[in-house]
């Protein structure tokens, strides 16, 4: 019988090939090594680092998947294992990477036309560019369908008015890819830009959580793009949805890592931390909620591991990402939470990881499809019945 590597109960390492270890690594050593020393003072003050976008783009981490245009078309559970090591820092640096890559890149590449992909892609992949995705509207989130932002067809393009919100990247990007319906009804992607006129991405202020990561609104009077601003291959809901798969598998990978590093930070402080003259670990009830952590975030990851084998097959069901972001993100939050208690007082010190983890985990659990939105989409799958 082996012993078991209590880090890795599933033995994930010895599954990854030589490739995907090797991509895990760069993504750790460069979010220990730069993420992890800045991101105190960027949560304390709110202040998104521009540069963590070139960084990452010169170590290949934006639109990683994509294959051509300056991306070096990595597979998903590589992917997966670099949304890990940087949310394993901070949920908020993940952010940046996950719009960037699944929300922004994705869409051009997929929807887009071969001008769209060479004039966006390249600049988006060494991060020179900044994108953002607009979907949300101010009374329209889990429901995108009933989305009222309107692309009216013009002479020559299209005139959008509407406004998004809960956006992240926006008061900070260059590109914008904004979902609204056209004349007919039908939702549509639309690439727009910095500067053109009635676009603003006014910052919202004021977030408790996620605060290394911009958030704002994006308002569109009458902004006018024309016909080559449209991303002509897809149409309807599924357009946001199918960028949404992407962003949403690796958010469940993502969610993992920031759980992991409050277990860790939790196993470590009630080591070393004594009462009742013994380590706070020397307690039942300590060893319990360690074995919890564990083995959540062991069965989380092993899921992880198997959908993105079937991601890189071509053959995963929506559903089952909705299954995995349910289960990460509030299996996450759950972690972070009972770490948070286990530290005691020391636990809402900011020299501590775990609160920040826990606040930014409340904002994972909601964004992207709220942990309730997935049970309902599961529970369709179920019985056939929507219960939105
Ligand atoms: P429904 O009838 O279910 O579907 C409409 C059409 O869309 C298709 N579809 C999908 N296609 C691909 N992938 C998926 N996951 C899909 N889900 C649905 C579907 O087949 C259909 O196509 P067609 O051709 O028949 O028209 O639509 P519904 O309006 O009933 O949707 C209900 C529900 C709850 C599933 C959906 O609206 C939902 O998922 N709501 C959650 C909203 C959400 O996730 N918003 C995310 C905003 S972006 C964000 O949060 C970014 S944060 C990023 C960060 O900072 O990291
Ligand atoms: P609501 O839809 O109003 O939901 C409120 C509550 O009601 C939730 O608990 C929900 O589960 C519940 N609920 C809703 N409908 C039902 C139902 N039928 N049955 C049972 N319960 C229901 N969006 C983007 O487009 N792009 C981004 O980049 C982006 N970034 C974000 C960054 C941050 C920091 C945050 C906080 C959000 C971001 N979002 C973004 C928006 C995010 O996707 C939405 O907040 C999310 O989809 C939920 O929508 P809502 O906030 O309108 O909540």
């Amino acid at each position: 019988w082996e012993k078991l590597d209590w880090k890795d109960p599933f033995s994930l390492d010895s599954q990854l090939t030589d490739e995907q270890r090797m991509v895990r690594d760069t993504a750790a050593q460069y979010a220990q090594a730069k993420l992890q020393p800045r991101v105190k003072e960027a949560f304390r003050n709110e202040d998104t680092d521009l540069a963590i976008f070139k960084e990452m783009g010169e170590l290949g981490l934006l639109g990683s998947t994509i294959d051509g245009y300056g991306c070096p078309g990595v597979d998903y559970t590589s992917y997966g294992l670099v949304a890990r090591e940087v949310e394993r820092v901070d949920s908020g640096y993940r952010s940046m990477l996950s719009v960037q890559s699944s929300l922004v890149m994705y869409p051009i590449y997929a929807y887009g036309t071969e001008a769209q992909r060479e004039k966006y892609l390249p600049k988006l992949a060494t991060g020179e560019w900044i994108g953002c995705f607009g979907l949300t509207e101010p009374d329209y989130g889990s429901d995108p369908g009933g989305m009222v932002t309107r692309a009216r067809s013009v002479d020559g393009g299209y005139r959008i008015s509407g406004a998004k919100m809960w956006i992240s990247n926006s008061p900070v990007a260059d590109v914008f890819v904004v979902w609204a319906k056209t004349d007919d009804g039908v939702i549509r992607g639309f690439v727009l830009e910095k500067g053109m006129e009635g676009l603003s991405a006014p910052k919202i202020e004021g977030k408790l959580a996620l605060r290394a990561s911009i958030t704002g609104e994006i308002v569109m009077d009458e902004v006018f793009v024309g016909e080559e601003q449209l991303l002509p291959n897809v149409q309807g809901l599924k357009g946001p949805f199918g960028c949404l798969n992407n962003a949403r598998y690796g958010i469940a990978w993502g969610a993992l890592g920031a759980a992991e590093a409050c277990w860790h930070a939790a196993l470590n402080y009630t080591l070393e931390r004594k009462q009742f003259d013994r380590p706070l670990a020397a307690n039942q009830l300590v060893q319990l909620k360690l074995a919890d952590m564990q083995t959540e975030i062991a069965l989380g990851l092993a899921g992880c591991a198997r959908a993105g084998q079937l991601m890189d097959a071509g053959a995963i069901a929506p559903d089952l990402i909705s299954l995995i972001k349910r289960n990460s993100c509030g299996k996450a939050l759950h972690v972070a939470r009972q770490a948070r208690d286990m530290l005691g007082g020391n636990g809402i010190s900011d020299e501590y990881p775990v609160m920040r983890h826990m606040m930014n985990l409340e904002v994972v659990n909601t964004y992207e499809g709220t942990h309730d939105i997935h049970a309902l989409i599961l529970g369709r799958s179920q019985t056939d019945i929507p219960a939105f």
